[in-house]
């Protein structure tokens, strides 16, 4: 038996629920430094100055320059002259793929915090396609060795090495080789048996095209006349950017800014911008303490914006999801009380929380 406060959660929860990172690589170690989020313009110079051009993937640099001036032509657009119909099919797009990663290749696939039954995994796997993030496999495997070696050169978008590396620079650099030789230590076997993760990465390249820009801007071109490169710019190239940079919030604010109610001696942080751009995926704190919890936070549903875990419960009601792993309160208020900050109580009370 686990004695209480150890990052296990309690033995009652059958094995193979438990998350891949239990064996947490901070564990005991001091608190980190205060970091400070300004723009300093001589250490960005001098940053540049000592970085080693060779591994930067320029394929990946002129690629997101490139949608990143269509992203800000698609913003003109759908100010000037988009109509309403494809701006509300949009703002769809934008949660149909935001699903796709909280409720899919986060907490279904990265954690197994719950179990789904086939079809909302398939349902899932279309929206985590949509959202164009990598396939599943690989966004799980950067997140499970993210977890486990968090801020350490093992971890994909390790948040030491800078807010903009850890927000979208580490797409843009060669991964460091720990991250490589540790992720090749994960078990990934519960991705490599499930029939719709071994589906989406075998056809990845043409679904991805497919579902992430072709679909998007067909549909509204087909069902509502709008002008093909309206409904390009618009739905596919604007609404991509705005998911990706919402998205990578988590891994640079939320592990920048905010407090540490669970564990002072982690970067992670609750961040309540985060969560609202995120469906509730800015308790970050938390997630890092108890990454098997299905709410990826202390609290769920509206009250506390996480729309994810609502629509996680909506599924288990109807029998579509199951197995739904979560952390007692009492195990909660021990470990916030043996590593937190002191700021615990303050959370309970639903009073400041960033
Ligand atoms: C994107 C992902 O944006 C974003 C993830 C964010 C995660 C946030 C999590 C927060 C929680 C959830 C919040 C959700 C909120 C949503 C709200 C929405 C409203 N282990 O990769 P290569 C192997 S993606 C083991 O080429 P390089 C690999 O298999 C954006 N092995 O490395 C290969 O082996 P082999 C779109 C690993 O050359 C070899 O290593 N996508 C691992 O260094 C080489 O792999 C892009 O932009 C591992 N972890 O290149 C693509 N990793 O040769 C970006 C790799 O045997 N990626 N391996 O096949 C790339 O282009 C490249 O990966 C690279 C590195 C340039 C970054
Ligand atoms: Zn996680
Ligand atoms: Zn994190």
């Amino acid at each position: 038996m686990e004695t209480p406060g150890q990052d296990y959660p309690p033995m009652s929860y059958p094995k193979e629920q438990l998350h891949f990172g239990e064996e947490v690589s901070y564990k005991g170690s001091p608190l980190l430094e205060e970091r400070e989020l300004k723009v300093d313009i001589r250490k960005i110079f001098n940053d540049l100055r000592n970085l080693d051009w060779s591994k930067v993937v320029w394929r990946n640099v002129v690629l997101f320059t490139l949608l990143h001036i269509y992203a800000v032509y698609g913003l003109f657009l759908a100010i000037v002259f988009v109509q309403w119909k494809t701006i509300i099919f949009s703002f769809m797009l934008v949660g149909m793929s935001a699903l796709g990663i909280t409720m899919g290749a986060h907490r279904l696939w990265a954690h197994r915090s719950y179990k789904a039954k086939f079809p909302l995994r398939f349902v899932l796997a279309v929206f985590q396609t949509i959202a164009f993030q990598n396939h599943i496999y690989e966004w799980a495997r950067d997140h499970r060795v993210h977890h486990k070696h968090s801020e350490t050169d093992a971890d994909p978008h390790n948040a030491r090495r800078g807010f903009f590396f850890s927000h979208m620079g580490w797409l843009m650099y060669k991964k460091h080789p720990d991250v490589i030789t540790k992720g090749r230590k994960l078990d990934m076997s519960d991705l490599e048996r499930d029939l719709v993760v071994r589906f989406q990465r075998k056809y990845y390249l043409p679904l991805v095209l497919l579902l992430c820009f072709v679909v998007p801007a067909v549909i509204p071109w087909l069902f509502w006349g709008e002008h093909i490169v309206n409904a390009l710019m618009v739905a596919a190239f604007l609404r991509y950017a705005l998911v990706l940079h919402f998205t990578w919030t988590v891994n640079s604010l939320a592990h920048w800014v905010g407090i540490k109610p669970y564990d002072k001696h982690i970067y992670p942080s609750q961040n309540k911008i985060v969560t609202a751009l995120t469906f509730g995926e800015g308790w970050h704190n938390y997630h890092h303490v108890f990454p098997w919890d299905y709410k990826t936070s202390e609290f769920g549903g509206f009250t506390e914006f996480n729309f994810t875990s609502f629509i996680i419960e909506t599924c288990c009601f109807f029998g579509l999801a199951y197995d739904l792993t979560t952390v007692s309160k009492n195990w909660i208020a021990m470990r916030a009380e043996r590593t937190g900050d002191g700021s615990y109580t303050y959370i309970n009370d639903k009073d400041e929380l960033c």
